[in-house]
């Protein structure tokens, strides 16, 4: 540390640069991680010990161990370069990372030391811990599948980098009031983020609106000029990426949107300096706020600027790089590949395709050849309304020459398809990038598939249906292209991180923590599945993380929550197709069988529910609003005390996961069948041994197949009996002919729930009575009472449970993440694994 202070100090302009460079390895022993934190603490921060403020030490904490991240990272960027290898870019819109701080420590295996530090310094790790923010840069599933996938590369070694968004706003904050869902910003970055590292000298110019014209160059060349644009900064924000005790420090690259220098001349001149500033405002907006809209699309022109602003800047900044070491583009498709988190970042298609041509004056058959050889596209959902579409006015206002380009791959492409099928112009109709109508739309999946070499589904039924339904057409055109990859989390953060006594009872069990890089050695644990004493910590293991949980609760709800009991917990995203409904009703009929005194052989329950609705889905908030409700009634009813709790659980996120996975008993995973496109809170509470409650749909059948259908509760219609039974669907019916639906109907109806608030709840009633309802969840109620009873019945019989419980840990390891990365590796991206140096 001081050695470093003193080589600066002596560096002159022209010394050779390993001079400025090399340092001695930092220390990893307690000192000197204390000696480091002093020196951030008191140096680099400038506090005293008055000081009271909670953040400062984990900010000291945070650049002691980035210091160490820092030295690995270097190493590992040195190795990519010298060896040349292949890369891939992981493009997301979304990353959506959690806290980094444990991550980093679990990763560089550091826990002990800093546990010790901390003792010896007087201060509360646990507590300084839970001041870091979590970087909430996504949605739901899409987002924290792309920071699994980051872990699991840099675990794996792979030369993979992430490009996103630095949003200064991330996720909104749920705060539930008086039973609605109320959104509070997110300023994350408000006390600064120790984990990033700005690399302004990396910045890129980004264009927007503005007008093509067609020249004659110098060689007699035509060539597309873009002009009259309005420009925007991309300037970088590094994260780092630690693989697990290996070494390897992968990059997250975030770009922030910064306004450029130059005035609006006109508008200076004539004397209205402010708004030739406050013009500039404009720029700074592009990453200003995540889009809260999980799975549906609502074609707001500041979202294409986003997603064209990371297209762009990602995609300047991997050619400016190639160059650096390489003389032209001969090489660039063997040696790179653009992965597609779903249609957001799409545009990079026609964007290189505009890079190649424009700027380095290649042929469109050369850029073609190029851009369709490392474009990858992965779909993440079936939803209809999911599917981006942008209207061609708007997209010829903002990128005119983009537009250009994607008309021109249309017309190339739909030529191709007219060879395939002679005479057809349906399928010419239905295949075209540009949907008709009076406002024409760009189809950007249609866009992908055309542009990529790749397209997958994220589990095995998703996959099927989208070469049986959805991209049918191009699935029958080149059904080479298609293939599935079934999504997983990563073990580190999601068994090991969030679970450490469980952690210590399976390395214990199996002799080594090899398991937590090579999750298949859970299956070591099978030998130990009738030991007592093994079976005995599995029990104590889960209490205390029930209890924890319950704590939890407790502090975030209010409602007490009893460990005796079954935690049945649906945490989520709030979506009609998730059927959180179905759940409540289920809740509404158990309270019906108390209410009524039906209760032999009960088992006492404590429900869970938490999630996000997207601000602007009113069925979505109006269901929070129930749950709510019906777990104020309940909760307060001392008839149903010690029987029955329900709590909401606000602003669920990832940390609020971390905690609730491994104290749940039972994971519902109950969306109508055909809609779920995988899932991934389905895996993290199977790796965790809960068992599931579910419909064959996503990822779900997955599952049940590793841990057999006797320790998963199955219920509902398969995806192709949703799909026959749509026109027979007939709910009216089904509450008639069923007199505990119609129990759980009639007391919805009588307002039981809603006193004060008459009618307040009709539009729920009204969805689900309706024969169109989409969601059918009428359909599936009777057989997920069946199947809940089921629940209630093996978990009173605790040995069978326990030896379920631990079955479904043992038989998680196909949704490591690891797995997921291998297989993306093995057949779409084809990289070499690159060690890096090891420091010491
Ligand atoms: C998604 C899919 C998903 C979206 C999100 C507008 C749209 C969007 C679009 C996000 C926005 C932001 C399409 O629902 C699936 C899960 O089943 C699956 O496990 C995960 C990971 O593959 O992806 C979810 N889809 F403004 O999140």
């Amino acid at each position: 540390m001081y050695k470093y202070c003193n080589s600066f100090k002596l560096m002159v302009k022209s010394k050779p640069v390993d001079e400025l460079t090399i340092v001695p390895p930092l220390g990893m022993d307690v000192e000197s991680l204390s000696n480091c934190f002093r020196y951030y603490y008191n140096h680099t921060l400038g506090r005293s010990k008055d000081c009271k403020a909670i953040h400062y030490p984990y900010k000291a904490l945070g650049y002691t161990l980035r210091d160490r991240l820092m030295e690995r990272w270097k190493e590992t960027r040195s190795a990519y370069e010298e060896t040349d290898c292949k890369r891939t870019y992981y493009l997301s819109l979304e990353f959506l990372m959690g806290r980094a701080l444990s991550n980093c420590m679990l990763n560089l295996d550091l826990n002990e030391t800093v546990q010790k530090s901390f003792y010896q310094l007087g201060l509360d790790l646990e507590e300084i811990a839970e001041c870091e923010q979590d970087a909430g840069l996504g949605n739901g599933g899409l987002g924290r599948l792309a920071a699994c996938f980051l872990d699991s590369c840099a675990t794996l070694q792979l030369p993979v980098k992430g490009y996103g968004l630095r949003y200064e706003y991330g996720m909104f904050k749920q705060r539930i009031e008086q039973g609605h869902q109320v959104e509070e910003t997110d300023h994350w970055l408000l006390n600064g983020n120790p984990w990033e590292l700005e690399r302004p000298e990396y910045t890129q110019r980004i264009k927007f609106g503005g007008y093509t014209e067609y020249h004659t160059n110098n060689k007699g060349k035509m060539t597309v000029y873009w002009n009259g644009t309005r420009d925007v900064l991309a300037i970088p924000y590094d994260i780092p990426i630690p693989g697990f005790k290996n070494g390897t420090v992968n990059t997250l690259r975030l770009w922030k949107a910064a306004a450029t220098d130059e005035f609006d001349l006109d508008e200076f001149n004539s004397g209205s300096y402010t708004e030739a500033v406050e013009e500039k405002n404009s720029a700074e907006h592009i990453t200003m706020v995540l889009y809260p809209n999980d799975s549906s699309e609502n074609g707001k022109e500041l979202r294409l600027r986003q997603q064209y602003f990371l297209a762009s800047a990602s995609l300047q900044d991997v050619i400016r790089e190639w160059l650096m070491h390489h003389d032209d583009f001969s090489e660039f498709a063997q040696k790179n590949c653009f992965q597609l988190n779903d249609t957001h970042p799409t545009v990079s298609i026609a964007e290189f395709m505009r890079l190649l041509i424009d700027d380095y004056e290649h042929t469109w058959d050369e850029a073609w050849s190029i851009t369709s050889k490392c474009m990858a596209y992965t779909n993440h959902t079936l939803l209809p309304e999911a599917l981006e579409k942008w209207s061609v006015p708007l997209f010829k206002c903002l990128l005119p020459r983009l537009l250009e380009i994607i008309y021109e791959i249309n017309s190339r492409f739909l030529k191709q398809v007219a060879m395939h099928w002679p005479g057809d112009a349906a399928r010419i109709r239905q295949m075209s990038i540009i949907e008709e109508g009076p406002v024409p739309q760009v189809r950007m999946a249609y866009l992908a598939i055309v542009g990529s070499f790749s397209v997958n589904g994220v589990a095995a039924l998703h996959t099927e249906l989208l070469e049986k339904g959805l991209f049918n057409n191009f699935y029958q055109l080149w059904p080479e292209k298609f293939n599935n990859k079934t999504n997983g989390v990563t073990p580190r953060r999601w068994l090991a991180g969030c679970n450490p006594e469980l952690r210590q009872l399976i390395t214990k069990h199996i002799g080594s923590e090899k398991w937590i890089k090579d999750l298949s050695q859970l299956s070591k644990l099978e030998k130990h599945l009738n030991k007592k004493d093994f079976r005995n910590q599995w029990k104590k293991i889960k209490l205390s993380n029930k209890a924890k949980l319950a704590l939890l609760v407790k502090a975030e709800c209010d409602v007490n929550f009893n460990t005796d009991a079954l935690f049945d917990v649906q945490v989520k995203r709030i979506h009609e197709y998730k059927r959180q409904l179905l759940n409540i009703l289920h809740v509404i009929h158990l309270y019906n069988r108390i209410k009524a005194g039906d209760t032999k052989n009960w088992t006492n329950r404590c429900v869970l529910i938490g999630g996000k609705a997207a601000p602007g889905y009113a069925m979505a908030k109006l269901t929070i609003k129930l749950i709510s409700n019906v777990a104020e009634i309940i909760n307060n009813d001392p008839q149903a005390d010690g029987l029955l709790k329900v709590a909401f659980f606000p602003n669920y996120n990832v940390s609020a996961m971390e905690v609730i996975c491994p104290g749940t008993d039972l994971s519902e995973q109950i969306s109508t069948a055909g809609k779920e496109a995988s899932g991934t809170g389905n895996m993290k509470f199977m790796m965790n041994g809960a068992l599931t409650i579910g419909t064959l749909d996503g990822a779900n059948i997955e599952i049940r197949e590793e841990v057999g259908d006797d320790n998963f509760f199955l219920f509902g219609l398969t995806a192709e009996e949703v799909e026959n039974s749509r026109n027979q669907y007939n709910p009216v019916n089904i509450i008639n002919n069923d007199k505990d639906i119609d129990a759980v109907i009639k007391m919805l109806e009588s307002g039981y729930f809603n006193q004060c608030e008459p009618q307040l709840f009709d539009p729920i009633l009204h969805s689900i009575k309706n024969p169109y309802d989409m969601w059918m969840t009428l359909a599936d109620f009777r057989s997920y009472i069946d199947a809940q009873e089921e629940v209630s019945m093996a978990y009173q019989d605790t040995k069978r449970w326990t030896t379920m419980s631990i079955m479904n840990t043992l038989s998680s390891s196909k949704f490591s993440t690891d797995r997921t990365m291998e297989e993306y590796n093995q057949d779409i991206w084809k990289l070499d694994k690159v060690a890096a140096h090891q420091i010491k």
